[in-house]
């Protein structure tokens, strides 16, 4: 059984994230979603938010599960018998980062590989970063993101604003 672990922010998940959990769910037995708690990043969502929304969004799709995590990614892999880390590329500019970040993770655990799907052309130039800039100033985010996370979205801008 091969056990794959998706770790990152997901502040909150959008399309592109959606996709690397479908894609990913098709080539692994098991997918867990790691949703980083103590995020440099200083989150829009809190953690159970973002965990709450990511099941919802993903309910459909057996087996896949959704943990918050800690700490190091390598080690969320250990503790949950995955041997794959997922991460999504998008362009160039994802590259040295994700590279730098695979490279590492390899020497602090040898054991646990890291395999990166690449972004589908849709989805290219979509992050939570963008989805809320453009939500801040009350645009149009209904293509980055289901309806359900996109009206969360909105309800948090709107309890910032008042
Ligand atoms: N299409 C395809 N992939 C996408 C898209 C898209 N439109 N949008 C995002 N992605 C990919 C990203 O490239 C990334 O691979 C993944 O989805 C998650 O993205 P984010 O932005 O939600 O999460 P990140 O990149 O902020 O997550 C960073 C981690 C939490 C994984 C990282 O900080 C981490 O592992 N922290 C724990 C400490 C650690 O282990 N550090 C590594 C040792 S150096």
């Amino acid at each position: 059984m091969v056990v794959a672990v998706y770790p990152g922010s997901f502040d909150p998940a959008t399309y592109g994230h959606l996709d690397v959990i479908q894609r990913a769910s098709v080539s692994f037995d098991k997918v867990i979603v790691g949703v980083l708690h103590n995020s440099a990043k200083s989150p829009l969502f809190s953690v159970e938010e973002r965990v709450n929304i990511l099941e919802k969004a993903t309910e459909h799709i057996p087996n896949v599960v959704i943990k918050p995590f800690n700490g190091l990614s390598v080690n969320f892999a250990r503790e949950n018998k995955a041997q794959v880390i997922v991460r999504g590329l998008r362009a160039v500019t994802d590259f040295e980062y994700e590279l730098q970040m695979a490279q590492t993770n390899r020497v602090l655990a040898p054991d646990v590989d890291t395999v990166f799907l690449t972004t589908s052309l849709e989805y290219a130039y979509l992050s939570s970063t963008i989805m809320k800039e453009v939500a801040m100033f009350d645009g149009d985010i209904s293509k980055f993101a289901p309806p359900q996370i996109t009206e969360a979205v909105r309800a948090k801008m709107y309890q910032l604003r008042n």
